[in-house]
């Protein structure tokens, strides 16, 4: 789509990375004018019960608990296992994977990656572990699934527990089963830029009922009735008025996703011959959550290095994102650990200067999807 610009040139709208999907409003009104009969804001209504009743049937998770965000539940989820002392977790993520153990009072001690799949490296957890570990946090960045059948070995070998942020990992199976049913607890961010979102929110997952009533306590102040309050709890409720969109999402998402898959498809058949990008697999309608598309830049050739593309790109009005890049232990907070050394996390570092994640929606047009790839073929010498 194209605007007039005030010299009466034509510009193009911007493309963004994501853009939220969104039902219409009329069934968004639909569930509001259910809550407005009940007037049940917060605090446990019915739309954040069936949201979560609908959330364990679609991911095929035991145990769904809802919460305001997928910060909260990290922190969450720390609080529940009762972790001590230090987590061995993955630089290449968002901040707030690390930042939540942060709050939560426990180390961060970052491991290098896997150069292919960019979760963290089963091979390097074990020398890490010392007797103030406690746990081991994995990220299924891009929805890519962490080693989780080596990850659980070596927790049960040391006596770890095992948390994976899932973040990305919406719907997401290994092996015909529920991502979620990996590790002790799976925590979800339901934001607005995540495949299925409410707004704002999040859950955790978890096949151990106690672990499920011990999330919902701490959500709710760590109140059990009103004589007693034994935990250190938080609020961390999801409201009723994200639980209404949450549900008017959910039904969309698969649609959403065969719409993502076929942007994904014409994405690798554009980029798969240009030298120095390489392209992700092509994901699978039900084991994959189609949560970001993200090409590896190396400057070879014609193909300028990731950042010069990408402002090549920014200067198309199509903006790419370098998702995770700078590392969690390049930022100030955690430069100074020992294990943020870049010397040891050498395929992280890789990964973070070479990642560029293309806009992916089931609302990008194939006007949009052929703008992009002229223009990433463009800033490559390619003719399309
Ligand atoms: N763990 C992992 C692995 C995560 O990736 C995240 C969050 C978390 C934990 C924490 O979960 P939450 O506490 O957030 O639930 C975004 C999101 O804010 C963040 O949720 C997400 N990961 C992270 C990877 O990306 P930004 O700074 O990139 O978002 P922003 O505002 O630049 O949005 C990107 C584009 O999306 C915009 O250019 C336009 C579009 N957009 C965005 C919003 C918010 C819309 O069209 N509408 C919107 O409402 O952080």
């Amino acid at each position: 789509m194209t605007n007039s610009s005030i010299d009466g040139s034509a510009v193009s709208e911007p493309i963004y990375v994501s853009s939220p999907l969104l039902p219409s409003i009329d069934a968004y009104k639909d569930h509001l004018s259910e809550i407005w009969a009940t007037k049940q804001l917060t605090n446990g209504g019915k739309k954040s019960i069936c949201l979560e009743d609908e959330l364990s049937r679609y991911l095929g998770a035991q145990n769904v608990a809802v919460l305001s965000n997928g910060t909260i539940a990290l922190m969450v989820a720390c609080h529940a296992l009762k972790l001590t002392g230090e987590v061995i977790t993955t630089p290449f993520t968002f901040i707030a994977t690390i930042h939540a153990l942060a709050w939560c009072g426990l180390k961060p001690v970052f491991v290098d990656i896997d150069p292919v799949t960019m979760t963290i490296s089963p091979q390097q957890i074990e020398a890490a572990i010392t007797p103030a570990t406690s746990a081991i946090l994995g990220v299924h960045v891009y929805g890519n699934r962490c080693a989780v059948d080596e990850i659980g070995e070596i927790a049960t070998r040391h006596k770890l527990k095992v948390i994976y942020d899932a973040a990305h990992a919406f719907g997401t199976r290994h092996r015909g089963r529920s991502i979620a049913d990996y590790g002790d607890m799976s925590t979800y961010s339901f934001h607005a830029t995540k495949l299925f979102h409410s707004g704002e929110g999040g859950a955790v997952a978890t096949r151990h009922k106690e672990l499920d009533a011990e999330a919902r306590s701490l959500r709710n102040f760590g109140i059990a009735s009103e004589e007693r309050i034994p935990g250190t709890g938080i609020n961390a409720k999801l409201s009723e008025l994200q639980a209404a969109m949450g549900l008017a999402v959910l039904p969309l998402v698969d649609e959403e996703k065969a719409q993502r898959r076929r942007v994904c498809q014409r994405y690798n058949e554009a980029f798969k011959a240009v030298p120095g990008i390489t392209t992700p697999p092509l994901g699978d309608l039900r084991d994959d959550s189609f949560q970001y598309y993200c090409l590896r830049v190396k400057a070879v050739a014609d193909t300028p290095a990731r950042d010069d593309l990408y402002q090549r790109l920014k200067a198309k009005n199509v903006f790419s994102r370098r998702y995770f890049w700078p590392l969690c232990s390049d930022t100030e907070e955690y430069k100074d650990l020992e294990s943020a050394d870049p010397a040891r996390l050498p395929n992280a570092q890789t990964a973070a200067n070479e990642v560029l994640c293309l806009p992916l929606y089931g609302a990008l047009t194939d006007e949009d999807v052929s703008r992009i790839i002229t223009g990433l073929h463009e800033a490559c010498g390619i003719a399309s």
